[in-house]
């Protein structure tokens, strides 16, 4: 995975979803998402179809989250502590989460319909074993790629022949620390 100068992008998801065969069945999970220091705890959390999430408020002050994405709109209006319930993702897709209160705070949801994917490490590459050979459609999102571009796919067949490379063009990285308090003016 590199950038458009050709520098490896590292933490993008590469996951790969096949095209001969469903996706095997797997347990649902609960994540949890803590809001801790006026930010997402994770900033990307990557789960499966069908898994619940928890967005517990571990800071002194209240949060109102909410996200407009398509695959999962959500609201959990102004709360501390523990919401009544977690929330379920029944579709795949990107969610982005953000708060009313505090305009900075910025956190993704990738809902994945495949158990078989990895984040790119710091040389940017990603390696997936577990597949099994056929064909899949590999999708690359990165919390970086502008907002408007869709994951980038490919079809690929497996055991790959040779390592396939993709090119991301990348926002600059967001700024997710609060405000300093008590500089005013
Ligand atoms: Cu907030």
């Amino acid at each position: 995975m590199v950038d458009g100068a050709g520098k490896p992008v590292a933490e993008a998801v590469v996951s790969l979803h096949p095209l001969d065969a469903p996706a095997p069945d797997r347990d649902t999970q609960l994540h949890n998402i803590e809001q801790q220091g006026l930010r997402f705890v994770p900033h990307v959390s990557v789960i499966g179809v069908g898994d619940q999430v928890n967005f517990p408020n571990q800071d002194p002050v209240r949060h109102h989250i909410y996200s407009f994405s398509k695959p999962r709109p959500l609201e959990i209006k102004l709360y501390s502590g523990l919401p009544a319930s977690p929330l379920d993702f029944p579709s795949p897709g990107v969610v982005v989460l953000g708060c009313n209160i505090h305009d900075w705070m910025l956190g993704f949801i990738l809902v994945l319909d495949t158990p078989w994917w990895s984040l790119t490490d710091g040389g940017g590459i990603a390696a997936q074993s577990a597949a099994p050979p056929g064909r899949y459609r590999v999708q690359v999102w990165h919390s970086r790629q502008p907002a408007t571009a869709p994951p980038q796919t490919r079809e690929v067949v497996l055991p790959l022949a040779a390592d396939e490379v993709f090119t991301l063009q990348l926002a600059p990285p967001p700024d997710l620390d609060p405000p300093a308090l008590g500089m005013g003016g």
